[in-house]
């Protein structure tokens, strides 16, 4: 196997999703011999990974012994795939290293890393910075837990000479999970968004997900940048120890050095001078978090050497990501909007921040440990948000635990079955000038194989209620 980092004659890969295949396809093709394990049965493994076994990887699938992992020198484990499962846990006992997909890519990237993570908005930086960067004519690949694996790009990018190779810029989300399995991974810009509770489901409590998050910046140096969330006490908390350069992003603070808000404008100040990059009045993405997810991605394109009144004109070109608080269309004058990616309560807050008109609010699904409890406040009527949010609907799995835990925070609550039933129910108590909201503060897994899917059903019923009503407005 030819990198200085990895001379491993024999390796494992723990789950064979996305991650895993492009893991065990770029091992296999190096030589390196592999076992691959799944805890799927055969039949339900798809295509790609069935795959594998023409590279002469050997499958392991179904009820996976702990041992499995027995003579690898290296375990590259999938995200979705909990820490303590059990042959993570064997191949840990053994003394065997267990490391991200991610970790395995970066070994072998020879350009700069910008890394990306936080709990919301990381899709969205990585994507708007992979943009900017793109438009100003650098060498850009946008990947990890946004979809493509790191390893992929890794990989078509070994047949570049090096002086191009040094050149390429790899924006790269990463999630908790696959900070767990870094060792090496040195992000040369590191970008923390904001930290609210999530994934419960998989961590102890916030201390040990936060922590996760945190190594984003343990392998970063004195001439590395950080990039920080200001107004985000979490998030603040951080970098008291960091090793790198500290380049916060505040709209509230008036930074010595940073990117902030004034007078109207997106500023970026360094070494004493201001430079405009862009009026807030023409950020195309809408809602308070996506000027805190332009300031983060503004940051780090000047830190890749953009000027800043190409950074604004990326900015202003940039149509956000499906999914994320996209209007959908309007019905009888309500209007429709899809955040089906808030699968955290912290995510639909923030979207609900983002409307003056009155809410219907769709909140419902698979819960990962949700606080919804945090939401009282934002619906209550003490808030200064009073009557903002005229009722909620619940459904999915979810749905009725949650209308309990929301009973007499004010809005009407209104319990429905599936996505279908609740945007029924939200047409009948919606006004003309209402906004009824998908940003459901759970994930889709009740019911859907993602996000995507939720959104894409939303969408098509929604778009059904046009046609019962004979058209759009
Ligand atoms: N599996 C096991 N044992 C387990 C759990 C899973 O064998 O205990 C197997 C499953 O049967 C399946 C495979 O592992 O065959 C799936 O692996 P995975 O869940 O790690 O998913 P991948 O397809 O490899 O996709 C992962 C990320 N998924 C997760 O983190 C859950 C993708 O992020 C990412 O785009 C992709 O790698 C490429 O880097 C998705 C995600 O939901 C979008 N991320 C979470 C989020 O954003 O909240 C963190
Ligand atoms: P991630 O990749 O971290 O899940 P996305 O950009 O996909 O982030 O957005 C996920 C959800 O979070 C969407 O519902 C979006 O509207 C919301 N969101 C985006 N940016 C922020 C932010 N900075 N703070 C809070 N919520 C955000």
């Amino acid at each position: 196997m030819t990198s200085q980092r990895v001379s491993w004659k024999k390796a494992g890969i723990m789950g064979l999703g996305l991650s895993g295949v492009a893991a065990a396809g770029f091992l296999a093709r190096r030589g390196v011999q592999v076992v691959a394990a799944d805890s799927k049965p055969k039949e339900l493994l798809g295509d790609e990974a069935l795959g594998l076994e023409r590279l002469g990887v050997a499958l392991r699938p179904g009820a996976v012994a702990t041992s499995v992992f027995e003579g690898c020198e290296a375990v590259i484990a999938s995200p979705g795939v909990p820490a303590g499962a059990g042959p993570l846990a064997g191949a840990r006992a053994a003394g065997i290293p267990v490391l991200a997909e991610v970790e395995l890519a970066a070994r072998f990237v020879r350009g700069m890393i910008i890394g990306i993570t936080g709990t919301n908005g990381k899709s969205t930086v990585t994507s708007l910075i992979g943009d900017i960067l793109k438009a100003s004519g650098l060498a850009t690949r946008v990947c990890g837990n946004i979809g493509t694996p790191m390893t992929t790009v890794a990989e078509a990018d070994l047949a570049l000479p090096d002086e191009e190779a040094l050149k390429v810029h790899y924006v790269v989300e990463l999630s908790s999970f696959q900070l767990e399995g870094i060792r090496l991974l040195r992000p040369h810009i590191a970008l923390l968004l904001n930290l609210s509770p999530d994934h419960q489901d998989r961590y102890t409590g916030t201390d040990e997900y936060y922590a996760a998050k945190a190594r984003i910046f343990m392998n970063q140096r004195g001439d590395d940048v950080a990039i920080v969330n200001w107004d985000d006490p979490g998030c603040r908390q951080i970098v008291e120890r960091l090793a790198s350069r500290l380049f916060p992003f505040s709209l509230t603070q008036d930074l010595d050095d940073g990117a902030v808000l004034q007078g109207g404008h997106l500023v970026l100040r360094r070494g004493g001078r201001d430079e405009m990059v862009i009026e807030v009045s023409k950020v195309p993405i809408p809602g308070r978090h996506n000027l805190e997810n332009v300031l983060a991605s503004v940051s780090a394109a000047a830190h890749c050497g953009v000027a800043s009144a190409q950074i604004g004109r990326a900015v202003s070109a940039f149509r956000g990501l499906p999914h994320r608080l996209e209007l959908v269309t309007e019905v009888a004058g309500v209007s429709y909007y899809n955040d089906s990616k808030a699968t955290n309560v912290g995510a639909s807050a923030r979207a609900l921040e983002a409307f003056t008109s009155p809410i219907v609010l769709l909140l419902g699904g698979y819960d990962k440990g949700g606080d919804f409890e945090s939401l009282r406040g934002a619906l209550g009527t003490s808030s200064a948000r009073a009557g903002r949010v005229r009722a909620v609907v619940t459904f999915g799995k979810a749905g009725d635990d949650i209308a309990r835990r929301l009973e007499g925070s004010g809005p009407q609550i209104v319990r429905s079955g599936s996505l279908a039933d609740a945007v029924k129910a939200a047409s009948g108590v919606a006004h003309p000038g209402d906004v009824v909201l998908l940003a459901p503060a759970c994930a889709s897994f009740d019911a859907y194989t993602g996000y995507d899917k939720r959104g894409e059903d939303y969408r098509a019923t929604v778009r059904t209620l046009v046609s019962q009503t004979g058209g759009p407005g």
